[in-house]
């Protein structure tokens, strides 16, 4: 699809969102609700996903695509923050700038970019601190999501600090604010913005223009966006235009006011009691979220079965992914693929068995990192106000007919 159609195309798929079903099914669960809708139309460049919002949109990738190492472009999740996104980009005219405590200012093109540099590849998980967020009990503030606010790409584009060697980085400096090219609705909104400390940029933060070996999808940040390996992804700025280099820290919203954990060691609070005290949350937990079968579906006595899903963590990687048919008495080993992907991308396992009892059955999927962390329950899950970093044992429940 040509760009410069979005807006037509977005207008009147939003046109048909506003009048569609509610795709939000709020509730309280102990589970993430992996059952939510699909709807039945689609934003451009995406097949039909669940819908919370249109404006902006707000976009999650249903269960079952679980199972596949790398998500699909046009099933990937979405995620914007202000109603008003950048609906039109004149790619002649488009460039990133680098300014601030640099020696030489920057204006590159995609081109530019594409040419001039160094072309890396990283595959990695893209997951949003409030995944899951529906399986916090109380209810946390914000997006109810299941668990596909998360999706996993092969990511190409230029290393960061090549960038910045380029640009030349003045002495003193020791941040720098990468910006959204979307601009906030009012004046006490701020803008999109991650501060990155000079340190944390290693050879896998990059700034990106192609997804799983496409240009990224427009809701996915077209034409460039931030990666950071292992870190939770308000922190990979989606269309940047802007980066400035700074010997100060802004301290600004979105990172240091809303994506944050307390600032205690159980990083939790309760709704009666708010620690005072927060931190941006940075490096994601490990997790595994089961992609098949699905919440309710039957198996068949005695036939094959097969327990299919994905796992991942902050970049550590995962050493085991255990499966427990009997409420988490006994854990079995699942078989993982090769891992040949990388430590930032998912390992997807499989778990093969033979139903052999009637009824209802609870299958549990827990993922153990190299570093010997491992999901903990649902029920010990803590709980804080923002619902982030939700990585409780995955469980569904099926029915053996
Ligand atoms: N410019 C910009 N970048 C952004 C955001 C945003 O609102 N604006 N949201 C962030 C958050 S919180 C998430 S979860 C991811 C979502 O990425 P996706 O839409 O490609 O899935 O983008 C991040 N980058
Ligand atoms: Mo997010």
């Amino acid at each position: 699809m040509e760009r410069r159609d979005f807006f037509k195309k977005a207008a009147v798929t939003a046109g048909a969102a506003a009048l569609g079903t509610s795709a939000l099914e709020a509730g309280v669960t102990h589970q993430p609700n992996n059952n939510r809708k699909i709807m039945d139309i689609a934003f451009p460049e995406k097949r039909p996903l669940i819908t919370y919002s249109d404006r902006p949109p707000l976009l999650e990738t249903p269960q079952n695509v679980f199972t596949c190492a790398l998500t699909p472009n046009d099933q990937f999740f979405v995620r914007w923050h202000m109603p008003d996104i950048p609906t039109y980009i004149d790619m002649d005219k488009f460039t990133i700038s680098v300014n601030g405590m640099v020696k030489k200012e920057l204006k590159i093109s995609l081109k530019e970019l594409k040419e001039d540099y160094e072309q890396v590849e990283v595959t990695a998980v893209l997951q949003c601190g409030g995944n899951s967020r529906s399986a916090f009990t109380p209810t946390a503030g914000g997006i109810q999501w299941g668990s596909g606010a998360m999706g996993c790409a092969q990511w190409k584009g230029v290393r960061l600090r090549d960038i910045l060697d380029r640009a030349g980085v003045k002495k003193g400096a020791e941040w720098l604010a990468v910006q959204g090219s979307e601009k906030a609705a009012y004046y006490e909104t701020p803008n999109f913005i991650r501060e990155l400390h000079l340190d944390e940029l290693d050879d896998h933060v990059i700034i990106a223009y192609q997804m799983n070996g496409e240009d990224l999808p427009y809701l996915n940040g077209f034409p460039v966006r931030l990666v950071v390996p292992g870190v939770y992804s308000d922190s990979w700025i989606k269309m940047i235009d802007n980066i400035t280099v700074s010997d100060k820290y802004q301290n600004l919203f979105f990172m240091d006011h809303a994506y944050v954990v307390p600032d205690n060691e159980c990083e939790c609070e309760t709704p009666e009691k708010l620690f005072p005290k927060t931190k941006p949350i940075y490096r994601m937990n490990v997790k595994s979220v089961i992609g098949y079968p699905l919440n309710g579906a039957k198996l068949t006595l005695k036939s094959q079965a097969v327990i299919r899903g994905v796992a991942f963590d902050g970049g550590a990687g995962i050493k085991d992914v255990l499966i427990s048919l009997d409420g988490g008495k006994t854990w079995d080993k699942s078989l993982l693929d090769s891992g040949k992907l990388g430590r930032y991308a998912y390992r997807t396992f499989r778990y093969s068995f033979r139903p052999d009892k009637l009824g209802k059955l609870e299958i549990m999927a827990k993922a153990i990192n190299k570093l010997g962390e491992e999901q903990p329950l649902s029920k010990d899950i803590k709980w804080n106000h923002g619902g982030y970093k939700y990585n409780g044992i995955d469980v569904i429940t099926v029915e053996v007919v």
